[in-house]
């Protein structure tokens, strides 16, 4: 690539993303923002699609294979989050388009959040608040009794780095613990069980670490759940694509799950309504990573991957490291 090609080399922010991040895309690289809207978007193509040579974007949005091909020139997409499902790595494999990801800096809260979102599920502290707040305590006594978590079952599909630091918070309780993995993990202190169904017949609480996408799509399905059975609880920290919804509320309202703990769902922001009612539910509006001190480390490592790509043409954590230009 020539100098003169490079001086219009351009940065676009793909989605909505952290403010912070897309001020500092604005102003320290003169990033161009892809519209939402369908003909605004063919519009701005037209005008600037040549020119663009690197992605940012999140989880949230990604880039599927139709816009990798209106985009002749990109070399990166930089993804803010550690789950990259929404972008076609298989596309951007073939076209030599690097993709990274910001792992490890959120894997302590996303784990947090698991044991916090499983303990309040069991124990049901969500809806003790709330029978507080509603006056029934005093209007009608002690909160029924809930499910101990300390030295419980516990069964973890995806044994990456997060269901790892789950594993470990978890093993601190007491409890048990057995996964299932795309394949077994080496020196692991857990008992490897090959399947989700037997896995889940084996435990009293399934919590699903695995990554989004098509290998793991509807992965928890009818018969996980029946095998995990009346008195099992299902955590979700991961995708709602791994999990059969429409199955799991089926199974939830059946009384054939005693309960579960969500912070993920199959069409975010939407939450089946009929989960609403449910006390032995927990919605959570996909706040794994969220917090101050994850989401600024998150933001420097998107932007870490981002100058290393604009300087040396490779990436700090990549997915598919970029094919080399010439
Ligand atoms: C973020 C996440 O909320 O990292 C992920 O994969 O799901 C979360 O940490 C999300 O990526 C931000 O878009």
């Amino acid at each position: 690539m020539g100098t003169s090609a490079r001086s219009i080399d351009r940065v676009l922010q793909v989605g909505p993303l952290k403010p912070s991040l897309a001020d500092t895309l604005a102003a320290r690289y003169d990033a161009l923002v892809l519209p939402e809207e369908d003909a605004a978007r063919e519009a701005f193509l037209a005008e600037h699609a040549d020119a663009v040579t690197t992605v940012v974007t999140s989880g949230r949005t990604g880039v599927d294979a139709a816009l990798m091909s209106a985009l002749p020139r990109l070399g990166a997409v930089i993804n803010f989050g550690v789950g990259y499902d929404t972008t076609d790595v298989e596309a951007a494999e073939l076209r030599g388009v690097g993709v990274s990801n910001t792992p490890d800096v959120l894997t302590d809260c996303v784990a947090d959040t698991a044991v916090g979102l499983l303990i309040d599920t069991m124990r049901q502290f969500s809806a003790s608040d709330r029978y507080v707040r509603a006056g029934r305590w005093t209007a009608e006594g002690s909160y029924p009794l809930t499910r101990q978590v300390s030295n419980t079952r516990v069964g973890i599909i995806g044994l990456g780095r997060i269901g790892g630091a789950i594993a470990k918070r978890l093993s601190a309780f007491g409890c048990t613990i057995n996964y299932h993995n795309r394949r077994r993990v080496p020196d692991s202190p857990y008992r490897y069980v090959d399947t989700p169904v037997e896995l889940a017949r084996d435990v009293d609480v399934l919590v699903i670490a695995a990554a989004g996408g098509s290998a793991t799509s509807k992965l928890v399905d009818a018969a996980v759940l029946d095998a995990l059975g009346a008195q099992g609880y299902l955590i979700n920290i991961a995708r709602g694509s791994v999990v059969d919804e429409q199955a799991l509320v089926s199974a939830l309202r059946e009384g054939r799950l005693a309960g579960a703990g969500l912070d993920v769902f199959a069409a975010e922001p939407q939450v089946p309504a009929e989960l609403f009612e449910m006390d032995n539910v927990v919605l959570l509006p996909h706040v794994g990573s969220a917090t101050v001190q994850t989401r600024a480390a998150m933001e420097a490592l998107t932007l870490r991957n981002l100058d290393e790509f604009l300087s040396t043409g490779q990436l700090v954590t990549p997915v598919v490291q970029p094919a080399a230009r010439v």
